[in-house]
């Protein structure tokens, strides 16, 4: 045991009084007897995370511990306790940030449900955030034959960009497979040399793609999740675990899933039918074969090899045939010889308009924006409430009466009876309703709260400390509960699975939010009608644009103040976010003056900073990973990116 250098990470010298060190030995003397005797301890005796999560949750949530106040800011005082080191920086965990002195910067931990993440980072700046959840791949197969009109890829690119979005948002890792991917399974040789017709070799070709990237779920470009987070089938998805070649009743050979193994022992069976034996005495059998529900691979297969899973409701595939039958108008514009662009996109809009219809349909009761402490703080909600009313909006669309080909009895949106918006003083639970918080830094909330146009050591003294977020959690968690504790329910309701996918929490101090079509999934309308009937953004447009939900009712007992009021604060605002950014020392110091002082407020707003900037992390390092394949956002011409498809001229 190297001892004789350190106890407990601090260093011993031998210049230490000689009785502090008697009982050191003593004490060493005695461990080595220990165990000697009784070994070392045993994994199973050490309280595992759980019970330690339980055991602080206990700490936090007695009321008769000292307030925050009593409670000093320096993080580690017991000199005995293990984490002497930062712990080491995990790949990936910055971001650069335009409105604040330090960078985003994040820790990936099990122990994220600390009230305080700097006494598990050792650092002021660094937020603790659960541990990223693992993605699993869902693959789609694209390729084109020959040589194909520009614009009509752009416009196949969009619907695949769609397609990626959509499954993003519910979790997944969306990847665009090729013919290069087939090209490297061992029996492409093999199929290349049955000379199949081409529907069926396109088929075949996508079979081997997956095989190559050892199972998973394999989706067509057109089938898209349409159902809330924890639908069961999208539950199951997620878990990637597929014991069961399989695929989806009703969905054709729209959707997939299996293990590598499994799939790979179905191509090889597929190629060994006798049919493909002799592929030109064969041809109208196997083109028959193509025909049949599930498609060609799964007929030349046998009843049992692939399952058929009945259950599922959770994915809408617009397949030719339902497109065909349900969607006239864009079926039309498809099929026509020189509009096929424009039944594409027109395709890209129907489908986008059924995932924000999904949305309003899961979050029945519309949206709620928080707005705690309502007095002086509406500047600060102008971006939630822009949101808000943009999801609640009707979705544009060709067909503005359909529903998802996996929901035929959807209640279309309606734009005189829209889903209600409303604001709350604080946030409250609930799984039927969409949430909408801004979390401000606690100095720009300080300015706005009080009025004031800068802040000092003197005034802040008289005030309360962390009043941002007891007002926020007060209906939630209740009155007579710690910052602590607050803090601890707040991060669960932005990062829990349940809170992430029912609450959207934007920081203060950022101005627009590049990443929130792929937090929903979907591209919120960007136009609205001018009148108070639905309209076509142009004459020659197919369309229908809907009217622009009102604001929100102010809360009760608040009255909405003057304009010039209004005003004063649109300007405190901006003084708040040039000070928080500032870079002249003396405004760093009452910067952080006002975080020491609002210790929860500040961990609140630093959380829900790093729990965005990462996703953003995220889906960057996505996009650039994927950047050359096609549904990639910069191969979607100019409508694709940003995603305003609505704004293409047409
Ligand atoms: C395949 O069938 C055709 C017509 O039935 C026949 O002429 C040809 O010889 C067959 N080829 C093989 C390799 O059996
Ligand atoms: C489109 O249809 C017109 C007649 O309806 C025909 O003359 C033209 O060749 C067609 N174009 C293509 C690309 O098929
Ligand atoms: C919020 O509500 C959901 C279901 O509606 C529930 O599962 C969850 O535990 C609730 N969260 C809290 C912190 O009460
Ligand atoms: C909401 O829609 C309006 C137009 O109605 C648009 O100007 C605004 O940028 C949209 N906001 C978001 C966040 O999509
Ligand atoms: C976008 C980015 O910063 N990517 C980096 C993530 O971390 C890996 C491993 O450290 C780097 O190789 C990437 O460049």
């Amino acid at each position: 045991m190297p001892v004789q250098h350190t106890i407990f990470g601090r260093p011993v010298t031998l210049q230490m009084p000689p009785r502090r060190f008697q009982l050191l030995f003593s004490f060493i003397l005695f461990l080595i007897v220990y165990f000697a005797l009784y070994g070392p301890p045993a994994t199973s005796d050490l309280p595992s995370y759980q019970d330690a999560y339980e055991g602080a949750k206990d700490f936090v949530k007695d009321p008769h511990l000292p307030s925050l106040q009593d409670v000093p800011t320096v993080p580690n005082i017991n000199p005995f306790a293990p984490s002497a080191h930062k712990p080491p920086v995990q790949p990936n965990s910055t971001t650069s940030s335009s409105t604040y002195r330090g960078a985003v910067e994040w820790l990936s931990d099990f122990k994220w449900r600390n009230p305080f993440s700097s006494s598990i980072t050792l650092d002021e700046n660094r937020a603790v955030l659960p541990p990223l959840k693992e993605r699993p791949p869902i693959y789609t197969f694209y390729d084109v034959k020959g040589k194909q009109d520009k614009a009509v890829s752009e416009a196949e690119n969009r619907l695949i960009l769609a397609w990626r979005r959509a499954w993003w948002a519910q979790g997944f890792k969306p990847v665009v497979l090729s013919r290069l991917e087939a090209m490297k399974h061992p029996q492409y040789q093999q199929v290349q040399r049955l000379k199949l017709d081409s529907a069926t070799e396109m088929e075949m070709m996508r079979w081997l793609a997956w095989g190559r990237m050892s199972g998973g779920v394999l989706a067509n470009w057109l089938a898209l999740p349409m159902a809330q987070y924890d639908n069961p089938m999208l539950a199951f998805l997620r878990r990637k675990e597929y014991p069961i070649l399989s695929r989806v009743d009703t969905l054709g050979h729209g959707v997939f899933f299996g293990e590598d193994a499994a799939v790979n022992a179905a191509i090889k069976k597929a190629i060994d039918n006798p049919l493909l034996k002799n592929v030109t005495a064969n041809k109208d059998k196997i083109e028959e074969l193509g025909k049949k529900d599930g498609g060609v691979m799964v007929n030349l297969l046998s009843g049992d090899d692939i399952k058929v899973d009945s259950k599922a409701n959770g994915i809408a595939y617009y397949s030719t045939t339902t497109i065909a039958k349900n969607y006239e108008t864009v079926a039309k514009k498809l099929d026509g010889n020189t509009t096929h662009v424009e039944g594409l996109d027109l395709l890209a809009e129907l489908i986008n308009s059924h995932l924000q219809l999904t949305f309003q349909a899961t979050f029945a009761d519309g949206v709620a924006v928080v707005k705690p402490l309502a007095e002086h703080t509406t500047a600060l909600m102008y971006e939630a409430i822009d949101i808000a009313r943009n999801l609640t909006q009707c979705p544009t669309s060709p067909i503005p009466k359909s529903c998802p080909p996996n929901n035929a009895k959807c209640t279309p949106c309606s734009h005189d009876k829209t889903p209600k918006i409303q604001l709350l003083s604080s946030f409250q639970n609930s799984s039927t309703r969409y949430t909408i918080g801004t979390v401000p830094h606690p100095y720009t909330f300080n300015l706005l709260h009080y009025t004031r146009d800068s802040l000092d050591a003197d005034f802040l003294r008289q005030k309360s400390r962390d009043v941002w977020i007891e007002a926020a959690t007060n209906d939630f968690v209740g009155k007579d509960h710690s910052s602590a504790d607050r803090v601890i329910h707040f991060k669960e309701v932005v990062a829990s699975p349940v809170g992430f996918s029912n609450s959207l929490w934007l920081t203060a101090e950022r101005e627009s939010q590049h990443d929130i079509n792929w937090v929903f999934g979907f591209n919120l309308p960007q136009k609205a009608s001018y009148t108070n009937e639905p309209s076509s953004p142009s004459d020659k447009s197919e369309l229908i644009i809907f009217p622009r939900p009102e604001p929100p009712a102010p809360l009760e007992g608040v009255s909405s103040p003057e304009a010039k009021w209004i005003k004063n604060e649109e300007e405190r605002l901006q003084k708040a976010r040039d000070a928080i950014k500032s870079k002249d020392r003396r405004m760093q110091e009452v910067v952080e003056m006002v975080e020491k002082w609002n210790l929860a407020d500040t961990e609140a707003w630093r959380f829900a900073r790093a729990w965005s900037g990462r996703r953003r992390v995220e889906r960057e390092m996505w996009e650039k990973e994927e950047g050359s394949y096609a549904g990639a956002e910069k191969k979607a011409g100019p409508g694709g990116a940003g995603g305003r498809w609505s704004d293409r001229r047409r």
